[in-house]
């Protein structure tokens, strides 16, 4: 694989700076950002004012911790604009998550936003080797959905050439990748099993495709996946995250040169680790949820929003800002089967053991009796079909071993496993609602 280490010239200056320079802005954003939410959005001062405390007390980075939380059903209770700090008419764009479980929530963006989200996308895609000149297949949903059209901003601020090919049409993906010479791709990394999958039903090899790196996020995949697909396409593989309550893709990225998890583009986005369950900071380097605090968001300013992913905080390497570990899920998508926690991700990574199986799988939880079962769905090769009954016993054992849970698997022949365009759907959860 080529060597894509961007120049440290070609870096924005404070992606390098010293943690003091940093922490100085960030003091100074933070205020602004306390104040504007308070004076601008009903709910904050409201719940401010319940809490006790006022944009005033805040005089060290630290004080952050004495303001209240905000989550997702703060801001389905204002929807569709309650949260908004602008007036409607300096909104420019309004993105929203798709709402197939409640109401959705809606986000807006100022010009000033938008010129904030592109110069972050940018960084990222800089930071993952990408550079004018080089095409960029950008294959997350355009749309509500800030996938795509937050990684077109960010690609024609750097000078790439963005062909906004969106996810679905698996056959022309991987067309356009080689008659356009994509150099670089964006897609969810379960998406991208599906494009590999069509280089060969397409008889191509996709190690001679001109790809370069690939951008992945929207979703969780584990290191093994990362490794599956470096492989697959002869590339690079980086994290991306973002989530749309605090922008959409870009508030954190993995460097080609170290892909040691993600950095968070703290000018930006403050993060902070907290207990789960008691609401406590916890230091650097602790397990716990992800929380974000905007400096600069104008139309949508979020104070101390739980994220429900789970990651922990470490020290900058390739830039100064603090890396955030590649998220090992969602609180909301860890199943507690008869007492043990799991997430989809563990399941991932003993599935990428087994040699014989395909990346895909799904999880299908059933009560049976009084008992709830895991079923994981998964598919052989095209050449390993008779070993897949082996494989799947190799399977069930090596969760049991590491993960600690006994689980049931399915093996099909290739293509039994639902395929995803974008987010995959990991668990389908058939157990009567309590
Ligand atoms: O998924 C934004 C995005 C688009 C990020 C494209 C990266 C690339 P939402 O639809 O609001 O926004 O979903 C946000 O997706 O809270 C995480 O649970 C999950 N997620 C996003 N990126 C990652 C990642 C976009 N790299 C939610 N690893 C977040 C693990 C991720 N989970």
């Amino acid at each position: 694989m080529e060597d894509l280490t961007p120049t440290k010239d070609s870096l924005d200056a404070i992606e390098i700076a010293s943690r003091d320079e940093i922490s100085a802005l960030q003091l100074d954003r933070l205020k602004w950002s306390l104040r504007h939410a308070y004076e601008n959005v009903a709910h904050y001062r409201n719940s401010f004012d319940a809490a006790g405390v006022h944009p005033d007390d805040l005089n060290s980075l630290e004080d952050l911790a004495k303001f209240p939380f905000t989550v997702k059903n703060d801001l389905r209770a204002t929807y569709p604009f309650g949260m908004f700090a602008v007036p409607r008419d300096q909104v420019r764009r309004i993105h929203a998550s798709s709402g197939t479980t409640g109401q959705p929530t809606v986000v807006g963006y100022t010009a000033g936003d938008l010129d904030n989200w592109g110069t972050v996308v940018a960084r990222s895609l800089r930071a993952a080797g990408l550079k004018p000149g080089d095409v960029l297949h950008n294959a997350y949903g355009y749309g509500l959905f800030t996938g795509g059209m937050g990684i077109h901003l960010g690609a024609d601020k750097l000078g790439l050439a963005t062909v906004p090919i969106s996810g679905g049409m698996t056959q022309r993906q991987v067309r356009l990748i080689e008659d356009f010479g994509a150099t670089g791709i964006t897609v969810t990394p379960s998406y991208s099993l599906s494009i590999i999958d069509e280089y060969a039903a397409q008889g191509l090899d996709p190690r001679k495709s001109p790809l370069k790196v690939g951008i992945f996020g929207a979703e969780p995949w584990t290191n093994a996946m990362r490794l599956e697909i470096e492989d697959a396409f002869d590339m690079h593989a980086v994290d991306i995250y973002g989530l749309s309550e605090v922008m959409g893709p870009g508030v954190a990225s993995e460097c080609v040169e170290t892909k040691d998890g993600l950095h968070v583009w703290e000018d930006h986005f403050y993060p902070e680790i907290i207990h789960p369950e008691t609401g406590e900071v916890l230091p650097d380097g602790e397990l716990g949820e992800l929380v974000f605090t905007s400096l600069t968001k104008e139309a949508f300013p979020v104070i101390r929003y739980r994220t429900r992913d789970l990651t922990r905080l470490l020290p900058g390497t390739a830039r100064t800002m603090r890396r955030m570990e590649k998220v090992t899920g969602r609180s909301d998508d860890m199943i507690i089967l008869r007492g043990v926690n799991v997430f989809p991700t563990q399941i991932e990574e003993q599935l990428m053991k087994v040699r014989e199986l395909a990346p895909h799988f799904q999880l299908e939880l059933n009560r049976v009796g009084h008992k709830d079962e895991m079923r994981v769905k998964v598919e052989t090769l095209p050449d390993t079909v008779e070993l897949g009954d082996q494989a799947g016993r190799d399977l069930s054992a090596r969760v049991k071993q590491v993960v600690g849970v006994s689980v049931k698997v399915d093996v099909t022949s290739p293509g039994g496993v639902e395929r995803s365009q974008g987010k995959a759907v990991r668990i389908v959860d058939n157990r009567p609602k309590e």
